[in-house]
């Protein structure tokens, strides 16, 4: 008895800020422009447009090595409600066609349409769909892809960026990982890509030659799953907002909170908004593992820093925060406050027992 083939879509915005911005300042069009902080402030690019690339531009790139790169280019502050907004109408249009819809950030979701009869049942139509009513509805392109796994789809939303559309059905899964480079797997970052060249591995089909204990050997405890991913294998599951990992509630600041004792002042804020969320995680039964504080600096590096098994009182986010904020000792742009839940009651804190005292 064989298995259901799957169909997974994997949406991504193209230059997902920096196409809000245009969208909304025509007078950026055709112009290259990036989102990000100041070159004076040591500020660092969060996206640019495709012209921008076109001259070397990238993400986290400091502001002033982009502007050597492309002394046109015009950096524009980030506007987080806006990008929010559009993130939540996008959204909106994928849960027309499933629920079950994994986001991995604001501009970008699986979906797993294998059961949905809408458009014939074909997920290429759907991905085609979405693209268009995203493009009428929020204004901005995505590109997508379309594969019988996740690791697939999201190979192939990039392929063709941007607006592009790519599909890998099944009978081309094969073909496809044969040519396809090493460095497209997720995990192989530039220093195990190195390893891999040193020995003579380009492409999956060059990893294909060696069974998993070797790669074990070679690469450690990713060797599995490299070997199955060199055959285009992925078992994961699309995970729902209803298994999900954590809840927590985060907040971007109009302006930068300049340093611990207003973080501070900001957490107290923030409290309520997390009780509320948890509230609601009471209610369908949700244990905790975990408390954890994420904050963004200024420069958009992050930290987060949890503690295990223990009640998220405001007092465990405050020695949280103090913690994390003396990693970066810099302006923070965006604080987190949130929880990580387990699935079963182990020795998981249990929510009924407490609420959140402040
Ligand atoms: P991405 O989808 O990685 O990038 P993108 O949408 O700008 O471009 P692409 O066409 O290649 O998909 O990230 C989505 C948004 O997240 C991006 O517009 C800005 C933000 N972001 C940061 O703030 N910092 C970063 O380092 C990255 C990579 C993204
Ligand atoms: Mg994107």
């Amino acid at each position: 008895m064989g298995t259901l083939q799957r169909k997974i879509i994997h949406c991504d915005a193209d230059c997902f800020f920096a196409a809000l911005e245009e969208r909304d300042n025509p007078r950026y069009r055709g112009r290259p422009i990036a989102v990000g902080g100041h070159a004076e402030g040591r500020g660092v690019i969060a996206t640019c447009n495709y012209a921008a690339r076109t001259f070397g531009v990238r993400s986290a790139m400091p502001s002033a090595q982009a502007l050597k790169l492309c002394p046109d280019l015009l950096i524009v502050r980030h506007r987080m409600e806006v990008y929010r907004e559009a993130s939540e109408q996008m959204r909106e249009i994928f849960a027309d066609y499933t629920d079950l819809i994994e986001p991995l950030s604001l501009d970008e979701a699986f979906l797993d349409v294998t059961g949905a009869n809408v458009c014939l049942g074909s997920a290429s139509l759907i991905a085609q769909e979405i693209r268009a009513r995203v493009h009428k509805r929020v204004g901005i392109t995505v590109s997508a892809g379309v594969s019988v796994n996740k690791f697939l789809a999201k190979v192939a939303s990039d392929w063709r960026k941007p607006d592009g559309l790519t599909v890998i059905p099944p009978k081309r899964v094969a073909d496809f990982v044969r040519h396809l480079p090493v460095r497209k797997i997720p995990g192989v970052g530039p220093v195990m890509q190195r390893k891999m060249a040193g020995l003579g591995v380009e492409t999956c089909v060059d990893l294909q030659a060696y069974d998993a204990p070797t790669l074990q050997e070679w690469f450690g405890c990713v060797g599995e799953s490299l070997h199955q991913l060199s055959f285009g294998r992925d078992d994961r599951e699309v995970t729902t907002e209803r298994q999900r990992k954590s809840v927590s509630v985060e907040q971007t600041f109009s302006a930068d909170l300049p340093d611990l004792s207003s973080c501070m002042m900001q957490m107290a804020e923030l409290m309520p908004r997390l009780q509320h969320r948890l509230d609601a995680l009471t209610r369908e039964g949700g244990c905790i593992d975990k408390a954890f504080v994420k904050l963004k600096f200024n420069d958009f590096s992050s930290t987060t820093l949890e503690r295990k098994g223990t009640q998220p009182r405001i007092s465990v986010y405050r020695s949280l925060c103090e913690e994390a904020y003396s990693r970066g000792l810099k302006p923070v742009r965006l604080m987190g406050l949130g929880v990580r839940i387990r699935s079963q009651p182990n020795e998981a804190v249990q929510l009924p027992l407490f609420g959140i005292a402040c």
